[in-house]
């Protein structure tokens, strides 16, 4: 099942015709550069490439009026005056004589990709288009944009394909006010968007765009707007959003399909947005949507005005829908505190609505009110004070977004010889390494390994314990080819989980290398963590001390064991994931040891998918011999397949889920992306 394509040339054709500045960035070569990078850097041949169409009327109609319909039709035989005149009835939009044309394509690219989703052709895709269709309303262009084509998408795919719940993820930097409108009262459409809004100084200036709008009638708490109150929004600000609003709020929704508007004038040089977001952060953005909806993720493009960032956006983000690892998110501080205010009031905003966020701090901080306004006076003498007025969009750099070489195996497996192999992964035994023996090997095992018979005969054939030591040195070396990149991920099958774990420790961190340890089940503290920041553990069990013992063992402790599926994602996405994003690790090994009873398969691969947008990719697997049977499902989710959906989950068990919360909270000064609300007490708020 592979990534889509769509593009089409024709979508090039039309241009801005007469001067003006609001409307100059969106120019053709927007599309062109996003396609010509995919294609020089060998992605766009490594999609399916599915031919656009026009959407019909009927197709528009899904969204949009009659009337309005009508009038764009007549565009294509208006002269330039008319076409300047029509533009002008709206705001922020040109038409030009084949812009009708190109928005029935554009619409029409969505539907296709949804097509191609819904019937199982494709996983998943990125439609190139232009014009975007965020802004447009029922009846009315705006900010560029024609036809909705994401609005349109949602109700194509409800109606075609009886879709019932349908997550649109708006992370362009403008707010998407037409598809707000679009499902407003609607509860099988979940809209969220974060969006540059200043204190509503912003365009388009909206009082709706504001985080308080939260869906109405049956649609309420169906509408999530995140506003960005200051420009300059980070990585770290951004992830923090997903960890603590959208993406609990997902899991709860359990959407059947995800639409993006993914609009890339959130990342940095852009000059709409100013934010300065790397492009990078997109790999991680979308590979945190791909285990929603069992993995049926369809990304329309919207806005995206620096040529650059866009070209390279767009790339991290297909190479991420096609499956490659993701780059290291490194050096993340924690989010500023203008987004941390923003978090706080998002989820005031709707705890009333999802069970997810129902222990979140009850009420905004401190008088909003009052703290806009104090908030604009510090701005203005910060922004005096640093004389950066006029000058503020000059200059700006960012590294090249980081690629590595493919690693030529992607899952390693060790498991016992009467074990299939599972599909897309590759066998991993000592005898076919032997030759990497010698040097990465410890000697001792090596000797006692080559003493004891010809390695072929493989491990059953072994008395236990050396069958044990064999697994061992299968996981060196195996872990030693991870380091080299010359295998991505592993599952091992050993007899001791505990055992195994620390001699891989130790060879992980010999190399100066930070590791993070998730153990899923057992009884006890596991033995031998170093306790001076080279591992990071977590430890979710319902067996785990309720304290940490240090800032690098963290007992996640689930008394309702790992079976309350709701409580175990909530571990996972706002507790386990930050702190794994922050402490970014070039290692993960991730243990599932006996006594994680009830945590069913579906769950299981969440994690080991989700985990793989840490470290490149590096995670390596221990399971159990009495856990054989994860075997399968855990291959599937190291070799890429989206992990099934979790259903739609129930409230989470009070007890458990108020211990994460105080867990959450008392972890937050040592680890920053932890936090969602501001500090109080701080120097901010005097
Ligand atoms: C008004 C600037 C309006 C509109 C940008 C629309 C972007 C769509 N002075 N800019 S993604
Ligand atoms: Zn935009």
């Amino acid at each position: 099942m592979g990534t889509a394509l769509l593009y089409d040339e024709e979508m090039t054709r039309y241009k801005l015709l007469w001067l003006d500045p609001d409307c100059e960035l969106e120019r053709p070569e927007r599309l062109t550069a996003s396609h010509e990078a995919l294609v020089s850097c060998g992605l766009a041949a490594r999609c399916v490439s599915i031919p656009v169409r026009q959407a019909t009327d009927d197709d528009i109609l899904l969204i949009h009026s009659e009337e309005y319909l009508e009038a764009v039709k007549k565009t294509p035989y208006m002269t330039l005056e008319d076409l300047r005149e029509f533009a002008l009835v709206y705001g922020c939009v040109y038409f030009h004589p084949n812009s009708y044309r190109c928005a029935t394509l554009a619409a029409g690219a969505a539907l296709q990709l949804v097509d191609g989703v819904m019937t199982g052709r494709v996983r998943n895709g990125l439609a190139l288009v232009r014009p975007p269709g965020h802004h447009s309303m029922r009846s009315a262009a705006n900010g560029f944009c024609v036809f909705n084509n994401v609005a349109i998408a949602a109700k194509y795919a409800q109606q075609k394909y009886g879709v019932q719940r349908v997550l649109i993820v708006d992370w362009d930097i403008h707010h998407g006010q037409g598809v707000q409108y679009a499902f407003e009262d609607d509860p099988s459409v979940l809209y969220f968007s974060w969006h540059r809004y200043e204190h509503q100084k912003f365009w388009p200036e909206l009082r709706e765009s504001d985080y308080d709008s939260v869906g109405k009638d049956k649609g309420a708490g169906f509408n999530i707007n995140v506003p960005w109150n200051k420009v300059g929004m980070q990585n770290s600000d951004y992830l923090a959003v997903f960890f603590h609003v959208l993406l609990p709020v997902a899991y709860e929704f359990c959407p059947d399909l995800v639409l993006v508007c993914a609009g890339f004038d959130s990342a940095i040089g852009d000059p709409e947005g100013e934010m300065c977001a790397t492009p990078d952060i997109f790999a991680h953005l979308t590979h945190l949507l791909m285990n929603l909806a069992g993995g049926k993720l369809c990304l329309m493009l919207e806005g995206g005005y620096n040529l650059t960032s866009l070209s390279q956006s767009v790339c991290v983000t297909v190479r991420t829908l096609l499956g490659d690892p993701a780059p290291r998110p490194a050096n993340l501080q924690g989010p500023c505190q203008s987004a941390l205010e923003s978090i706080q009031c998002v989820r005031a905003a709707h705890r009333k609505y999802w069970s997810c966020l129902k222990l979140a701090a009850g009420a905004p901080p401190s008088e909003v009110s009052t703290k806009r306004i104090k908030l604009e006076e510090k701005e203005r003498e910060e922004k005096l004070q640093r004389g950066e007025a006029a000058d503020s969009k000059a200059g700006i750099t960012w590294p090249q977004p980081q690629t590595c070489v493919l690693p030529p195996v992607r899952t390693a497996v060790v498991i016992p010889e009467e074990m299939a192999c599972p599909d897309g992964c590759k066998r991993f035994n000592l005898s076919q390494h032997a030759d990497s023996l010698s040097d990465k090997c410890d000697p001792p095992l090596f000797h006692q390994n080559n003493h004891n018979g010809p390695l072929e005969s493989h491990v059953l054939s072994f008395p236990l314990s050396l069958h044990a030591v064999s697994t061992l040195s299968s996981l060196t070396v195996l872990l030693g080819k991870m380091e080299k990149n010359e295998i991505c991920n592993g599952l091992a099958v050993v007899g001791d989980v505990s055992m195994a774990m620390a001699p891989v420790i130790q060879h992980a961190t010999s190399l100066k290398q930070r590791v993070l340890v998730v153990c899923v089940g057992g009884t006890e503290v596991p033995s031998h963590l170093p306790e001076d920041g080279t591992t990071l553990t977590v430890h979710i069990s319902k067996e785990a001390p309720e304290e940490p013992s240090c800032k690098y063992y963290i007992p996640v402790r689930l008394k309702n064991s790992c079976g309350d599926t709701s409580g175990f994602a909530q571990a996972i996405l706002s507790v386990l994931l930050p702190l794994a994003y922050e402490y970014d690790p070039a290692l993960v090994l991730l243990t599932r040891l006996p006594g994680s009873g009830g945590l069913n398969d579906g769950a299981w691969q969440q994690l080991v998918s989700l985990l793989q947008g840490l470290a490149w990719g590096h995670v390596l697997v221990l399971v159990q011999e009495c856990h054989k049977a994860l075997v399968k499902p855990t291959a599937a989710a190291l070799s890429g397949s989206p992990a099934p959906s979790l259903g739609r989950l129930p409230a989470p068990v009070v007890e458990d889920f108020e211990a994460l919360e105080r867990l959450r909270v008392r972890l937050q000064a040592d680890w920053m992306l932890l936090r969602t609300s501001v500090q109080e007490s701080g120097a901010e708020d005097n």
